[in-house]
């Protein structure tokens, strides 16, 4: 059976591409999107892709992947920074999370360099743009096998 993964990115990672591509990179997220799914389609495994700029919506998704995901790959943007109700939702899910990050949160301000969500989580990619979210993936997946 293959596994299922939810692929989840909170606010402001619609603009991809568009937008400060030092730090995030040229891709959109449409591009990288695309991209990790032929990486799981290699390994067998199926993705589902949410963005949401709404932190309720994004634990709408956490709740909903209970029920058919076997692991999630989570950007939460800012929200990282400050949301114990995420925290407490990727709790509830009861699955493996990977936190994944395109930038390198400790080499920016201070206040990107605390997460809400690290402690409960699996593990934490960060800083490798677009291939933190490949890494991210496989580290799961080996997680899972
Ligand atoms: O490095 C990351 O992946 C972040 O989660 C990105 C968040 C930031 O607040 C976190 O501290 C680190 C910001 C996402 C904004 O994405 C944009 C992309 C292109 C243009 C504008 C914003």
């Amino acid at each position: 059976m293959a596994q299922q993964i939810l692929v989840l990115n909170g606010p402001n990672l619609n603009l991809l591409g568009t937008r400060e591509p030092e730090i995030y990179g040229t891709d959109t997220l449409d591009d990288m999107v695309a991209e990790l799914t032929g990486i799981a389609a290699e390994r067998g495994a199926k993705l589902r892709h949410v963005q949401s700029n709404h932190e309720g919506t994004l634990i709408d998704a956490l709740h909903d992947a209970r029920e058919w995901a076997n692991g999630v790959i989570f950007n939460p943007g800012a929200y990282t920074h400050t949301s114990i109700a995420l925290r407490d939702a990727v709790i509830s899910s009861e699955l493996p999370v990977v936190e994944t990050h395109l930038s390198n949160v400790h080499a920016r301000e201070e206040f990107r360099h605390r997460s809400m969500l690290s402690g409960v989580c699996l593990g934490v990619v960060l800083g490798f743009g677009k291939h933190s979210y490949a890494a991210a993936l496989d580290a799961l997946l080996r997680h899972l096998d």
